[in-house]
């Protein structure tokens, strides 16, 4: 037996906690078992890897160190948490996954592709999401929405270009994977947002 597996994407402040939660509540109204989860975090040692990350710092912290982490934090959450869940047949929903990786760390940071290739090997090996919702907004309507959320955090505080490649290199991945992405206009109000995850959630529900 094995659950179903929904990844929620996009940049700062797209509006993926805030939808998280109501497609939670909608699935779980019809009969599913819901596991709501985040990366980096998830688990309590994976929490304390994402404080690591996050956290502002005198040191600059390493682009290796920080891709190390970021699948370090994501090794632990698969383990403890993201497959014991799918084995036992519930639904994990998780706020970032490894997409997340090539858009921060592949092209935010203009990492190495082949070392993140590996990386995903190594760690996600087959745990692959069967659906990945991605919030699209334009950078600027993100980062205004996210700076009224809180004080930036260390990732937060790069310059435009930044999240622009990474805007970017989300619809691509979703552009080169239909069947996986849906792609949802994040930029208009929340209830419209939720007017527009509607028909996907149906979708999910047609799933055997
Ligand atoms: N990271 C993560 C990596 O670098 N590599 C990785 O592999 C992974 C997994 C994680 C950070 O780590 C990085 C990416 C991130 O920088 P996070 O807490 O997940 O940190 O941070 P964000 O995803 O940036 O969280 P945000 O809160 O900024 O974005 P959300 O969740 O998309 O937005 P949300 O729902 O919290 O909304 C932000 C604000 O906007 C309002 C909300 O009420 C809230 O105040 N809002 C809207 N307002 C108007 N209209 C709408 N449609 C709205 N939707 C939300």
């Amino acid at each position: 037996m094995r659950g179903r597996f929904i990844t929620l994407e996009g940049g700062e402040g797209a509006g993926k906690s805030s939808n998280r939660d109501w497609v939670a509540t909608r699935l779980r109204e019809a009969g599913k078992t819901v596991l709501v989860t985040r990366e980096p975090g998830g688990t309590p040692l994976a929490e304390s890897i994402r404080n690591v990350l996050l956290a502002p710092s005198d040191e600059k912290m390493a682009d290796d160190t920080e891709l190390l982490l970021v699948f370090a934090a994501r090794a632990q959450h698969l383990a403890d948490k993201i497959r014991p869940a799918l084995e036992r047949g519930d639904w994990v929903l998780s706020d970032r996954f490894v997409d997340a990786t090539w858009a921060y760390q592949g092209a935010g940071r203009g990492l190495n592709r082949d070392a993140i290739a590996r990386l995903e090997q190594l760690v996600v090996r087959d745990t692959r999401p069967d659906m990945t919702l991605l919030f699209d907004v334009p950078v600027e309507v993100g980062m205004a929405r996210a700076g009224k959320r809180a004080a930036l955090d260390r990732i937060e505080q790069k310059d435009s270009a930044f999240f622009e490649r990474i805007r970017q290199c989300y619809l691509e991945r979703a552009g080169n994977e239909p069947d996986r992405f849906r792609v949802l206009d994040a930029s208009c109000d929340l209830e419209q947002v939720r007017t527009r995850l509607q028909p996907l959630l149906e979708e999910m529900l047609t799933w055997k």
